[in-house]
């Protein structure tokens, strides 16, 4: 039956801000491109998403991971590029140095855009996420394109051969070492948020040529915490995009991330996702 024309309800007014997720897919919706686009939208943002790898699994950990032709994710970027202009683009899981160079020459042809970067090199079963010419590559040249870097402790320690870094001092060192591996390719404005939720006492620390602190989270105790670092990033460049200042932009991610985890509900056998939506329940 066509629906009456009167009917049709009127078409929003706003033009939403456009973002990308340059990331992996994660069929079990907690982490990768699916759970970016659920962040961007949680907040208000129309999520666009090119795939960079396939992996097979579950809330109960990644069994394979199969990277994208590298042709592909060139021309989905060309695609979307010709058709729409982004506002931030989240850079999760690349998954092989190949791509990773793909995916950054296209990025210096956009260069007016802010890009947050997630540097994921594993899952947090432990499954490598990024080959080690990928790693490389994250190191030694993303840092001198990203605007915002969004590095685990663990990923923090890789990324600056610090070995393992856990507490304050140590963040502080291995984060101003990465400020300035960036600063060396070119790009002292880098900004860092180190994310250490995984902590005891989670605690986050903003890095920028101008900015020192420290963000104190609260620990939510809870096995629904697949693809946090996800979300965060997620929420990150949403707010970016949003025009927040530095801080506030972080606080802002945090602050979602924090209410997602308490709201977190039981999916799967595993380790399940967090709630996207809890702002705005759906059941
Ligand atoms: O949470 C890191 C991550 C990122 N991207 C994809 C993943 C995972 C963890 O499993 O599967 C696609």
């Amino acid at each position: 039956m066509a629906f009456p024309l009167a009917k049709v309800p009127p078409r929003g007014t706003g033009t939403p801000l456009v973002l990308l997720s340059i990331a992996g897919f994660d069929p079990s919706g907690g982490a990768g491109i699916l759970a970016d686009l659920k962040t961007f939208a949680a907040l208000g943002s129309y999520g666009m998403a090119c795939i960079t790898a396939m992996t097979i699994q579950s809330t109960q950990g990644v069994r394979h991971v199969f990277g994208v032709d590298a042709r592909i994710v060139r021309e989905t970027l060309d695609c979307l590029a010709t058709d729409a202009s982004f506002a931030c683009i989240k850079v999760g899981m690349l998954g092989s140095g190949e791509i990773a160079g793909v995916v950054l020459d296209w990025l210096n042809t956009k260069k007016e855009v802010p890009v947050v970067l997630d540097p994921v090199v594993k899952s947090s079963s432990g499954k490598d996420l990024q080959d080690s010419a990928g790693r490389e590559m994250l190191a030694t040249r993303w840092l001198g394109r990203a605007q915002w870097i969004t590095p685990n402790f663990a990923e923090l320690a890789d990324l600056t051969g610090c070995g393992a870094v856990s507490g304050r001092t140590d963040v502080e060192a291995a984060a101003t070492k990465l400020l300035q591996l960036a600063t060396g390719q070119g790009n002292p404005g880098l900004k860092i948020v180190a994310t250490g939720g995984e902590a005891e006492k989670p605690e986050d620390l903003l890095l920028t040529e101008r900015e020192l602190r420290w963000f104190t989270g609260e620990r939510i105790v809870t096995t629904s915490t697949h693809g946090t670092g996800c979300a965060f990033s997620s929420a990150l460049a949403a707010r970016i995009a949003m025009g927040d200042p530095d801080s506030a932009a972080v606080q802002a991610a945090k602050d979602y991330v924090t209410g997602a985890l308490r709201h977190a509900y039981p999916v799967g056998r595993g380790n399940g996702p967090l709630h996207h939506f809890w702002e705005r329940p759906v059941r």
